[in-house]
């Protein structure tokens, strides 16, 4: 059904937002089983869909529903506020299917993806984690992108502003994305972003310093300046020169 609010696409403009999904999961400490676990249970749980860096996603992404294992009663869970996640005990890893609802305005039609639950662990040291108990977590980076999205999503995505257009620049397949919803850069550094705030605001201090250097230096060559005048006029005095000459 097309949506009420607006069906012009932003041409040439996608939009990409980044999000984490996955699973998490750990064997049953043996002395502190939940008392409410099926006696065939042996893991606790959880899947989930969530922002970057606990990013709120939910002003784009509106609902999700996680499809279990028909072993599960009412195995479809839709979730809808974050977080977006369902917490579950259980015996055995299957395939659970994740579908994205946006929120109205986008007028997208929802987008599925799937996760293997991992209850066991994998890798080289599985043997150790699995007598450590350790967390089993099994995550994906993905990027949903929004290709010419409606306006009113748009505004949505960019925070209402046109902000967004200054990330990497307006046109064809100009893509935009990032951490939030404006271009603004993130609070920190780190090994993916050289710029951020931080970087940017001791940029502003250095600069603040330079300008302070330079208003001094102006000050000392005016003072030299102011001097050297003095000296002239003196001179010219001396030897019965008018110290100003009149313009005619
Ligand atoms: C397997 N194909 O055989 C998979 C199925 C089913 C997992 C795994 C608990 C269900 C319940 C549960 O862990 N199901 O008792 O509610 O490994």
């Amino acid at each position: 059904m097309p949506s009420a609010t607006g069906n012009k696409r932003v041409r040439g403009v996608s939009v990409f937002r980044p999000f984490i999904f996955g699973s998490e999961a750990q064997l049953f400490d043996p002395e502190k089983k939940p008392a409410n676990a099926p006696v065939d249970h042996t893991h606790q749980w959880r899947v989930f869909v969530k922002g970057i860096n606990g990013e709120d996603i939910s002003y784009w992404l509106k609902k999700v529903q996680f499809k279990l294992h028909e072993t599960y009663a009412q195995n479809v869970r839709t979730i809808e506020q974050p977080p977006f996640e369902v917490v579950e005990t259980g015996w055995g890893e299957f395939e659970i299917q994740i579908k994205l609802y946006f929120v109205p305005e986008s007028n997208e039609k929802p987008q599925t993806l799937w996760h293997s639950l991992k209850l066991h662990p994998y890798g080289p040291d599985a043997e150790g984690m699995k007598e450590r108990r350790e967390v089993v977590v099994s995550q994906n980076y993905e990027e949903i992108l929004f290709n010419e999205p409606v306006e009113p999503f748009y505004e949505v995505l960019t925070g209402g502003s046109a902000a967004g257009q200054l990330a990497r620049g307006k046109g064809k397949n100009a893509k935009q994305g990032g951490q939030g919803r404006t271009a603004q850069i993130p609070l920190n550094d780190g090994p993916k972003n050289a710029y951020s705030r931080t970087t940017e605001n001791k940029e502003l201090d250095r600069m603040a310093e330079a300008t302070k250097t330079v208003e001094q230096m102006i000050k000392e060559e005016k003072e030299r300046l102011v001097a050297r005048e003095k000296t002239l006029a003196e001179l010219r005095e001396s030897e019965g020169v008018p110290a100003t000459t009149k313009k005619r």
